[in-house]
Formats: C-alpha cells, sequence, structure tokens
C-alpha cells in the first residue's frame, strides 16, 4: 500500500509523493496530519478529548503526495475527511468536532464568553504562534531573541492576566476547553524555542506565575499531554528543517 512512505518521527509514517492514498472506510473519520504540526496537535487533542473514534494519515508536507492536493486546495494539515465530505483550518475542524460529539462541551455557553475565548485564540495566533515562526527560520542575532522574546512576553502577559481576572485552573473552567487546548502546542514549543535560542527567557517565574502553573496542568491533561513530543526527537525534526 505504501508506494513511498518517509520516517518523520519514530514510529509514524509520513505519506509522501509517489504513496497511493489509504483506502478509506465508511462512516470512519479520518484526520489527515503530520506529527510535529502544531495547528493539527489542536484537531488532534480536540479528537482525544470527545473520544471520537478515527483514523490517521499522516502526509509528508514536503514532498506532499498528489492525491493530498487534490482533497485540499490549500494542501494544508489538519485535514478531516468523512466519506466524501472534507474539512480544513484546524478551527473550522475543531468547531465541527465540539459540535459534532457535544459531550464534553469546550467552549463556555454565554455566548460573549465563547466569543471572547474565540477572540483569544485569534490574539495568540497573531502575536504569539506568528512571532515562533521567527525562531524557526534559522539563526537570528542576539537582538533579534531579544525582540521576539520580548514580543512573546509581553502577549503571553495578556494569558496571564486572563488566568488571574478568572481564577480558574484552566481557561475554561476547572478542565481544559478550546481556548486551553488551541494555544498548547505553542505552549508546548516553548522549551523546544529555547533550545535553538538559548537567549530567550520565555515566561520567567517572578511575571508569570499563573502561566507557569498552567503549564505544568496543562501537561498533566491526558488529551493534551498525550500528543506531546519526545524532545529530542522534536529538536531533530526541526533540525532537519532549518
Ligand atoms: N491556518 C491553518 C494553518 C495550518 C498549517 O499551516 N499547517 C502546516 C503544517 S504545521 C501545513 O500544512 N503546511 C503545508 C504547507 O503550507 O504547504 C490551520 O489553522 O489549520
Amino acid at each position: 500500500m505504501f508506494k513511498t512512505v518517509i520516517k518523520v518521527a519514530k514510529n509514524t509514517k509520513h505519506f509522501a509523493a509517489g504513496s497511493e492514498c489509504p483506502p478509506l472506510q465508511k462512516d470512519l473519520l479520518r484526520i489527515y496530519s503530520m506529527y510535529y504540526c502544531p495547528y493539527a496537535q489542536r484537531t488532534r487533542i480536540v479528537l482525544n478529548a470527545k473520544n471520537v473514534q478515527h483514523e490517521t494519515v499522516n502526509v509528508h508536507l514536503v514532498e506532499k503526495p498528489d492525491w493530498f492536493l487534490k482533497i485540499n486546495p490549500l494542501a494544508k494539515v489538519p485535514t478531516l475527511q468523512l466519506n466524501d465530505k472534507i474539512m480544513f483550518e484546524s478551527m473550522v475542524t475543531c468547531d465541527y468536532l465540539d459540535e459534532t460529539y457535544p459531550d464534553p462541551p469546550l467552549y463556555p455557553k454565554d455566548p460573549w464568553a465563547k466569543g471572547w475565548d474565540r477572540c483569544l485564540i485569534e490574539v495568540f495566533e497573531a502575536k504569539v504562534a506568528r512571532s515562533f515562526v521567527k525562531f524557526f527560520l534559522g539563526t537570528l542575532d542576539k537582538e533579534a531573541v531579544r525582540e521576539t522574546t520580548e514580543a512573546i512576553n509581553s502577549n503571553l502577559e495578556i494569558f496571564e492576566e486572563e488566568l488571574v481576572k478568572r481564577g480558574t485552573k484552566f481557561f475554561l473552567g476547572d478542565r481544559p476547553g478550546m481556548l486551553d487546548y488551541a494555544i498548547f502546542p505553542w505552549l508546548e514549543r516553548l522549551p523546544l524555542m529555547k533550545n535553538f535560542n538559548p537567549d530567550f527567557h520565555y515566561l520567567p517565574k517572578d511575571r508569570f506565575p499563573k502561566m507557569n502553573t498552567y503549564i505544568e496542568n496543562m501537561m498533566q491533561d491526558e488529551p493534551a499531554g498525550s500528543t506531546v513530543a519526545v524532545f529530542d526527537d522534536h529538536v531533530a525534526f526541526v533540525e532537519e528543517q532549518i
């Protein structure tokens, strides 16, 4: 079945150019993913949280198979497929899962509170996640690392203050919700970024007491924590990309 398979992470097969698309099973939800993609990780966490039966097809994103380009015109992961239906964009897929599998609900009931959590996901995406990309681009000089560090920390202050305001263990309450799961993949990657940029002093404990405890709590959460990559393998993957 695998014509071309590339190992991206230990024990994972990623379908690459030249491969055949594995046959679909009727009514079984499929996620096209890439093991180290933080966006696909969002959807994988929500699948875990909702205990949704599904299969994972990992796609090699450098040597994409032709069949994947036909499935998703943006050719990005995550992509969901159910029979002949396709859906992509991480938050679109996460919201679909939340509506289709309501237990446990991942948003606050109040529409304003839900809307505000969606706003914070957008803030995180625009102000924190995109700054991460700079660290992946290769060698930043000391000054650029300092500037990026301050940009990331000052934007994470919004989240520290929000935790203080809410007075809860997680953003949703006593268990994590969509906001928690949507930002987790980048919080997992903070130590990874430091590995490549030792001057990246993220979330100093005196300035971010809540966020530090919060991340420890998120790591203990089964749906999120079980998606955390082995650190050295993650480092090796990033090294191959840059
Ligand atoms: N806005 C998209 C971003 C997804 C994304 O950029 N995924 C990356 C992997 S982490 C990808 O598929 N890249 C392939 C490409 O851009 O060609 C989402 O939220 O799902």
